[in-house]
């Protein structure tokens, strides 16, 4: 096995719980600002994340659970329109704070940037999102921390698709040995499996029961010295939260 010279962060999910309080009350604000009354609640937003990308997950709301709506001729565009106006809501919701990393997510990156480790972001979400989580929790010059940030529509097939994580790698100049991917979900998972990387993963409430076999190791979160982990699959040998050194042990087993 090639030494590890990158890792490559999922966003929401992993590195915050963005979708819960931040995504869907951002998708609910764009959808009364347009006048519409749809209403995604937390149970209904855990299914709609069967489908990545928020317009993909917009279509396939009105597609399965909102079938009577008359869609407008240029459907297209109404999408895209809802869309953009649900980024402006997000970042707006990033700029209050409210949604903090998860535990161990800055100390992992910290450490990684002391031992000069390549990073890398690769999402689904919309660009502008990335910079609005990274710039209110990390700080204003953190999105130079990551080498490359590979998101949204940079590649047509998002998430399950291995397309995106190729791409960070080809970016890189990488193969997929030389890294390993952080992910919270199943969509994520098969992504980052795809592109035959190893990964670890850190559950959430909306991902608890996803499948993840065939993940490195499984985590309910990266944790802390003094907010350990809980190993849901997986050998951590010995260790109680996630730190570099782990990482390695993990990406050379
Ligand atoms: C994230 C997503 C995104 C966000 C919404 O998945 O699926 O669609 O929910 O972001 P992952 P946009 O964590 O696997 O990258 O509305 O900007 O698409
Ligand atoms: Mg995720």
């Amino acid at each position: 096995m090639a030494t590890l010279q990158a890792l490559l962060f999922d966003v929401d999910g992993t590195l915050a719980d963005t979708e819960r309080d931040g995504h869907r009350p951002a998708f609910n604000m764009a959808f009364e600002a347009a006048g519409l009354d749809w209403i995604w609640d937390e149970a209904l937003y855990g299914e709609l994340l069967a489908v990545t990308g928020g317009k993909e997950r917009i279509r396939y709301y009105l597609e399965k659970f909102n079938t009577h709506f008359n869609k407008p001729d240029d459907y297209d565009n109404f999408v895209k329109g809802l869309h953009e106006s649900k980024t402006d809501f997000y970042t707006l919701l990033m700029q209050e704070g409210k949604i903090p990393l998860r535990s161990g997510v800055e100390r992992l990156i910290a450490e990684a940037r002391a031992e000069g480790m390549r990073m890398a972001v690769v999402t689904t979400t919309t660009p502008a999102n990335v910079t609005a989580l990274l710039v209110n929790t990390l700080g204003p010059d953190s999105e130079s921390w990551f080498e490359v940030i590979a998101a949204g529509d940079i590649v047509p097939a998002k998430k399950p698709a291995p397309d995106i994580y190729i791409w960070a790698l080809e970016q890189m100049n990488l193969t997929a040995d030389d890294a390993i991917a952080f992910e919270d979900s199943f969509n994520g998972f098969k992504s980052s499996q795809s592109a035959d990387l190893k990964t670890i993963i850190t559950i959430n409430e909306y991902t608890k029961e996803d499948d993840f076999g065939g993940a490195e190791l499984v985590l309910n979160q990266m944790g802390e010295t003094d907010d350990a982990f809980i190993v849901l699959d997986g050998d951590a040998q010995g260790h109680t939260y996630l730190d570099l050194a782990l990482v390695r042990k993990i990406h050379a087993s």
